[in-house]
């Protein structure tokens, strides 16, 4: 059986950059073609959810919330990672499943679970910083709002504190890092810590 590709995730509260992060490396592994994604979204039902998670003013209840990311990310599962990493190739997530444990449930205080047909990750970066950091990175950028960034700033903190007990509880898919470097740092630890699995992987 063909080894399994490596599935690499990027975590952390809103402004702390992770698209940044997962874009510098889909540059850094052009030569592997990797697959990026961002979530909620990848396919046309994900993008769909998306819009009626974020964008189109509606009263959701909490619960509804997370099985619609759950559902969105499913449908991305099924049409692009699985496949994907089945094919041996590297999967570069721009959130996953650490993002319903933490803001579904550490801050709406929802019961979760990891399903057994969301395939785990190899590594996982949170990216780390003061919540208030991140939300002015994104009003310096002049950024409107989506449903979720409304959220109360200790909202974001319960978010923030979920992650953190997420990495403790498991430091050897994990890694820590500090969101308030500059890009460029914080691309070079992320290189540095992929360098022994890509090895393995190829
Ligand atoms: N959500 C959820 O509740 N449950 C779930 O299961 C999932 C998601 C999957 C998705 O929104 C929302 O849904 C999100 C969580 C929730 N809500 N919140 N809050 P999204 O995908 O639109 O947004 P996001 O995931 O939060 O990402 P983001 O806000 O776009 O930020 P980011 O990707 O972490 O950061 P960025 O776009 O790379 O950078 C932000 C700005 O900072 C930008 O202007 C950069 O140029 C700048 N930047 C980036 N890095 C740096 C450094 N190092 N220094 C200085 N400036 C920087």
């Amino acid at each position: 059986m063909a080894k399994r590709g490596l599935f690499i995730t990027f975590e952390g509260t809103e402004g702390s950059g992770k698209t940044t992060q997962a874009e510098l490396l889909g540059e850094w592994l052009t030569k592997r073609d990797p697959v990026l994604v961002r979530e909620p979204g990848g396919t046309e039902l994900s993008e769909q959810i998306r819009d009626v998670l974020l964008y189109r003013g509606l009263e959701i209840d909490p619960e509804a919330e997370m099985y619609l990311f759950m559902a969105a990310r499913r449908q991305l599962i099924a049409e692009v990672i699985a496949p994907a990493l089945a094919a041996g190739q590297v999967v570069i997530a721009d959130r996953y499943h650490d993002s319903t444990l933490a803001y579904q449930g550490g801050a709406r205080g929802l019961a979760t679970v990891w399903p057994d047909t969301f395939p785990r990750p190899d590594i996982t970066f949170l990216l780390e910083g003061p919540v208030e950091a991140g939300i002015g990175r994104h009003e310096d950028a002049g950024r409107s709002k989506d449903r979720m960034e409304r959220e109360s700033i200790e909202f974001h903190r319960k978010v923030a504190e979920a992650y953190d007990r997420l990495a403790a509880a498991d430091p050897k898919r994990f890694v820590r890092l500090d969101a308030t470097g500059s890009r460029d740092k914080i691309q070079f630890e992320v290189r540095d810590h992929l360098k022994p699995h890509l090895e393995g992987a190829d």
